[in-house]
C-alpha cells in the first residue's frame, strides 16, 4: 500500500481551518487537522513544500515509522508549526488505518474504556450577573462541567470574554490587536466570581477557570490558594509553563488542581511537570502535540504519575481533531475531561461528523477511522481570512514578563 498524493485544504466557515487530505493507491483517503490559530498558512506551507513530497510513496500503514521520520529525521525538531503539520499527517494515517480495517480508531487504541466522554462548556460573561446567567444556560443544556470566565471591572478587554456578547472567538481579522491587562485587578476580583457561582449553583457542578498564562508563578500561587474554597475541577494555564519549575510554586501553596499545555507540542514540555507531579491534567491536544502516536506516549507517562488528560477543544480546533480526540478519550484509561465548544453551524456544512453531545457527555459512533469527512465544494465557499490572536501589554504599555 502506498501514499499517492496529499493536499492541504484551507477554509474559513466562520473561522480558519486547515485540513490535510492524504490519498492512497487503495482508493482510501485520510483526513488530519492542521489548524494553528493565527498561523494557518505557515503550517500549510510546511506541509505542502516540505512534508508532502517526502510522504508520497510511503506505506501509510507504518504510522510509527512515518512519525519518527518527520520528528527525529528532521534536524529542526519540535515547534508549534512543524508539530501541527506532523499531527495532521499522523491523524490522517490513523484515519486511513481505521478505514482499511473497517473499524473506529478507538478500537485500534485498545477499545472502549468508557461509554461516554465527560465534556466541559464555556460560560463567558462581561459581568458577574451575565456570567451567572450564562452558567445557567449551560446547566440547562445539560453540562456537568463549566469553564467560568468573567470581565474584570477596570479592564476594557478580557481575553476570552467577547465584549459584544457574540460567540467566543479570540482571533481578530487582520494584524494582531493590542490589548491592556492589569493582573492585580484580575486577582482581586476573580475569587468573588466563584463565590457567587457556588452560591447560586451549589457544590455539584464542576467549575473550571482559564488564566491564559497571565500570572507570574507567585501570583498564580496566590490565585490557586484563594480559589480553594470553591474547589475547582481545575485552574488552567496559571503560568506560561515555559519554565516548568514555575509550577512548583503553585503546588507548594495550594491544592487547587492544575491543568496546563494547550500551547505545548511535545512530551519534553512536560517531563518535569509530570515526573514531579506538579500538575493534574495535560491539555496538549492531538492537533498540536504530534497526533495520536505521540499523545499515546505522553498519556502513558502521565498515567504512571496519576495525571489525567483534559485536551484543549476550543472552536479553533477543527471537527477532525475533536473526533480524533473523542476516539482517544474513549479508549485510554487516564482520561479526565474534554473541552467542548460546539462549532458554528456553518462549520457543519464543510465537515460531516459522527459524534453527539447528550446530557453533559459526548460519544462517537462505530464509523471507521475518525468518522469525519470534508465537503470540498462547501469548503471552497469559505475562503481563508487573515486573523490573529491579541497581544497584551500592561496598563502603562510595557510588555509582560510572563
Ligand atoms: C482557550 C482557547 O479553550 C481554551 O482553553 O485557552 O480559547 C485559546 O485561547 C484558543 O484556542 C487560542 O487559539
Ligand atoms: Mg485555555
Amino acid at each position: 500500500m502506498k501514499i499517492t498524493d496529499a493536499k492541504v485544504i484551507i477554509c474559513s466557515p466562520g473561522r480558519n481551518f486547515v485540513t490535510l487530505k492524504v490519498f492512497t493507491d487503495q482508493g482510501v483517503y485520510g483526513l488530519g487537522d492542521a489548524t494553528l490559530n493565527g498561523m494557518e498558512k505557515a503550517v500549510a506551507t510546511y506541509l505542502e513544500d516540505y512534508c508532502i513530497p517526502a510522504l508520497i510513496g510511503r506505506d501509510p500503514r507504518n504510522i510509527e515509522d512515518i512519525w519518527n521520520y518527520f520528528y527525529r529525521g528532521v534536524y529542526w525538531r519540535r515547534g508549534a508549526v512543524s508539530m501541527t503539520a506532523l499531527s495532521a499527517i499522523d491523524i490522517a494515517l490513523w484515519d486511513i488505518k481505521g478505514k482499511m480495517l473497517n473499524t473506529p480508531i478507538y478500537n485500534l487504541l485498545g477499545g472502549r474504556s468508557r461509554e461516554k466522554v465527560l465534556v466541559y462548556a464555556h460560560a463567558n460573561g462581561r459581568t458577574i450577573e451575565e456570567t451567572i446567567e450564562k452558567t445557567g444556560k449551560e446547566c440547562a443544556a445539560g453540562f456537568k462541567a463549566i469553564r467560568i470566565q468573567c470581565g474584570v471591572p477596570g479592564i476594557d478587554s478580557v481575553y476570552g470574554v467577547p465584549r459584544d456578547n457574540k460567540a467566543y472567538e479570540p482571533a481578530k481579522r487582520g494584524v494582531a490587536p493590542e490589548e491592556r491587562w492589569d493582573t492585580s485587578k484580575y486577582l482581586n476580583f476573580i475569587p468573588s466570581v466563584f463565590e457567587k457561582i457556588r452560591d447560586v449553583y451549589g457544590d455539584d457542578l464542576h467549575l473550571l477557570h482559564d488564566v491564559h498564562h497571565r500570572c507570574t508563578p507567585i501570583e498564580a500561587a496566590r490565585l490557586a490558594k484563594e480559589l480553594e474554597p470553591y474547589h475547582l475541577f481545575w485552574l488552567e494555564d496559571p503560568v506560561s509553563g515555559e519554565l516548568q519549575e514555575g509550577l512548583r510554586h503553585i503546588r507548594q501553596h495550594s491544592t487547587t488542581p492544575i491543568a496546563i499545555g494547550e500551547v505545548f507540542n511535545s512530551v519534553y514540555d512536560y517531563t518535569t511537570l509530570i515526573t514531579e507531579q506538579l500538575i493534574d491534567y495535560i491539555r496538549m491536544p492531538l492537533v498540536h502535540g504530534g497526533g495520536i502516536t505521540h499523545l499515546l506516549k505522553v498519556a502513558a507517562i502521565a498515567s504512571v504519575y496519576h495525571i489525567n488528560t483534559g485536551f484543549h477543544g476550543a472552536t479553533d480546533l477543527s471537527p477532525v481533531n475533536l473526533a480524533a480526540a473523542l476516539h482517544f478519550n474513549t479508549a485510554i484509561n487516564n482520561f479526565g475531561i474534554q473541552e467542548y465548544m460546539p462549532h458554528h453551524e456553518i462549520v457543519c456544512e464543510v465537515f460531516k461528523t459522527h459524534y453527539i453531545f447528550e446530557n453533559g457527555f459526548m460519544s462517537i459512533d462505530n464509523s471507521p477511522g475518525t468518522g469525519v469527512d470534508i465537503d470540498e465544494k462547501a469548503a471552497a465557499r469559505y475562503p481563508y481570512v487573515m486573523a490573529r490572536l491579541p497581544v497584551n501589554r500592561k496598563s502603562d504599555g510595557t510588555m509582560f514578563n510572563w
